[in-house]
C-alpha cells in the first residue's frame, strides 16, 4: 500500500511538473516575451554549455554533466559526433535547433507526438546543472501532447524496447531507447517559473522510453497517428483538418463531415474495420482520398 502511495504521488508530482507546473505558491508567471527573441538567447547557452560540459553514462543510461575544469582533458559533448544530434522544427513561427543525445536508440516502436509514451526521467537547469528540478525513476505514462512540447518532438526520436514479467510480478526492460534533450525555453515553460525553474530556462532532460500506447482520441477505430499526420509527414504543420470544421481529424468522428462516422465508413463487417492503410478510396469520381475522407463517396 505505502509503494503505491509512493507511485501515485509520483505520478502526481511528475504530472503537475510536466504537463502544468505549479507549487505551493502557485506558478510564477511574468509577462511573456517574444518567443524570438527569447530562442535568440537560449539557443547560445545552450551550445556554449555542450561546448563546455562533459557527461558521464552509467549502464543503466543516467547521465551526469560536468563542466570541464581549466587545462581538463574530457572531451566535450560538442565533440562528441558519435553521440550528439540536432534536428530543427519550426512553431511560434521560428525554427528551432533542438540538440539530443543519442545515448541508445532502441529496438521496438516509436511514438508520435499524440500517442502516449512510458518514462522515466530527470530534469537539469542549462543555467545550474547541479539542479534537478524533476525526476522519476520509477516509469510513469505521459501523453506527449500534454507535456512540454520539446518531449513530444524529441521522444518520437527514440524507439521502445523489450519487456519481460518476472515470476515476481515486476517487469524487466531490455534495449529501451535512451537519450537526453537540451529545449530552448520556449518548447520547454517559457515564461512560467516553478519550484526551481526561473522563467526562460533552458532545460536538460535525460529519459528513457521503456513503452508507449498509440492512442485513437475520437474512437473512430483509426489510430491518432495516422489522423494527426499531415500528407507530407510533416509534424511540425497543424493537424489535418479535412472538413475544414476547425475539429482536427484525430479529434473528428466524422472526419469528411458527410453525416456518416468514421467508424462506420471504414467497417468490412459488424465491428470488423479496415486498416489503416487498406481503407479504400471511392471508385470514380471522388477526391481521390480515403473513403472517409471524401464527402461524395458515401458506401
Ligand atoms: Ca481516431
Ligand atoms: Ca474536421
Ligand atoms: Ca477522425
Ligand atoms: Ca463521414
Amino acid at each position: 500500500m505505502k509503494s503505491l502511495l509512493k507511485i501515485v504521488l509520483l505520478l502526481l508530482v511528475a504530472t503537475t511538473f510536466l504537463a502544468c507546473p505549479s507549487d505551493d505558491n502557485g506558478p510564477q508567471v511574468t509577462p511573456a516575451r517574444p518567443y524570438e527573441e527569447v530562442y535568440l538567447e537560449d539557443l547560445p547557452k545552450i551550445e556554449e554549455f555542450l561546448q563546455t560540459h562533459y557527461v558521464t553514462i552509467d549502464s543503466d543510461y543516467n547521465t551526469e554533466f560536468f563542466e570541464i575544469p581549466e587545462g581538463g582533458t574530457q572531451t566535450a559533448i560538442w565533440d562528441m559526433p558519435e553521440l550528439i544530434r540536432n534536428y530543427e522544427v519550426t512553431f511560434h513561427d521560428i525554427t528551432y535547433k533542438l540538440y539530443y543525445l543519442n545515448l541508445r536508440e532502441g529496438i521496438g516502436e516509436s511514438p508520435t507526438r499524440v500517442d502516449s509514451s512510458f518514462v522515466s526521467y530527470k530534469g537539469n537547469l542549462i543555467s545550474d546543472v547541479s539542479i534537478t528540478f524533476d525526476e522519476s525513476i520509477t516509469p510513469v505514462w505521459f501523453p506527449l501532447e500534454d507535456v512540454v512540447r520539446g518531449w513530444g518532438e524529441i521522444i518520437p526520436k527514440f524507439k521502445t524496447g523489450t519487456n519481460v514479467v518476472n515470476s515476481d510480478g515486476t517487469i524487466t526492460f531490455n534495449d529501451y531507447g535512451a537519450g537526453v534533450m537540451f529545449l530552448p525555453s520556449g518548447l520547454g515553460y517559457f515564461n512560467t517559473a516553478t519550484g526551481n525553474i526561473p522563467s526562460y530556462s533552458p532545460l536538460i532532460f535525460n529519459f528513457k522510453l521503456y513503452n508507449l500506447r498509440y492512442r485513437d482520441h475520437d474512437r473512430d477505430e483509426i489510430l491518432s497517428k495516422y489522423e494527426y499526420r499531415a500528407e507530407d509527414d510533416n509534424f511540425n504543420l497543424e493537424a489535418d483538418d479535412t472538413d475544414g470544421d476547425d475539429i482536427p481529424d484525430y479529434l473528428d468522428g466524422d472526419d469528411d463531415g458527410d453525416g456518416r462516422l468514421t467508424k462506420y465508413e471504414i467497417e468490412i463487417s459488424s465491428g470488423v474495420y479496415y486498416d489503416f492503410v487498406n481503407i479504400p478510396t471511392c471508385s470514380g469520381g471522388g477526391n481521390g482520398k480515403k473513403k472517409h475522407l471524401d464527402p461524395f463517396c458515401r458506401f
